[in-house]
């Protein structure tokens, strides 16, 4: 008697530990299938759509840029971080960035840069600028972030009075 019931006994438990068994198997199988649903959230296209490249200028005590050219693509974020890798004074060694809409005069421009000491030759009466860094000195560097304009290529320079003549460039947006 006491055999049989220990017997019956555990069938149940071996019963119910298979259905637990059984139970979790299918919990198991939902999570799996829930997966692929979470991994269908469209994340690529807005990641194309905010590209971002990222562009470093030197420049240097020997009134120079490291680039002449910097290339980029139309509707990218243009992220430019311009050094001074020299150890001259921002008073006479100091340089910048400056982007300059098409068919600005650069000769014209620098003039009226010229007289914009206290902006750190950034002038304040024109529309000429597209996006500028600050005046830097030895040592010092400036990061800017804008928007690519329209495809097409612009000129960049140093606003620092005398420059422009050597610290210029291309920038083309393709
Ligand atoms: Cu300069």
């Amino acid at each position: 008697m006491y055999y049989s019931k220990f017997k019956s006994t555990l069938a149940i438990l071996t019963i119910s530990a298979t259905l637990f068994v059984s139970c979790n198997k299918t919990e198991e199988k939902e999570v799996v299938s829930d997966t692929p649903v979470e991994q269908t959230t469209p994340v690529t296209p807005d990641a194309a759509k905010q590209d971002t490249i990222k562009i470093t200028l030197n420049s240097t005590d020997k009134m120079q840029y490291d680039l002449s050219e910097i290339d980029v693509n139309e509707g990218q974020t243009v992220v430019l971080t311009l050094h001074h890798t020299g150890t001259m004074p921002i008073a006479s060694m100091g340089h910048n960035f400056v982007l300059l809409k098409q068919g600005t005069d650069l000769a014209k421009f620098e003039e009226k840069a010229s007289k914009a000491q206290k902006d750190g030759y950034i002038p304040t009466d024109t529309s000429d600028i597209i996006a500028h860094t600050k005046l830097i000195g030895g040592g010092e560097s400036d990061t800017i972030t804008f928007k690519a304009p329209a495809k097409g290529t612009y000129d960049y320079m140093c606003s620092f009075p005398g420059h422009y003549s050597v610290m210029k460039g291309k920038f083309n947006v393709k």
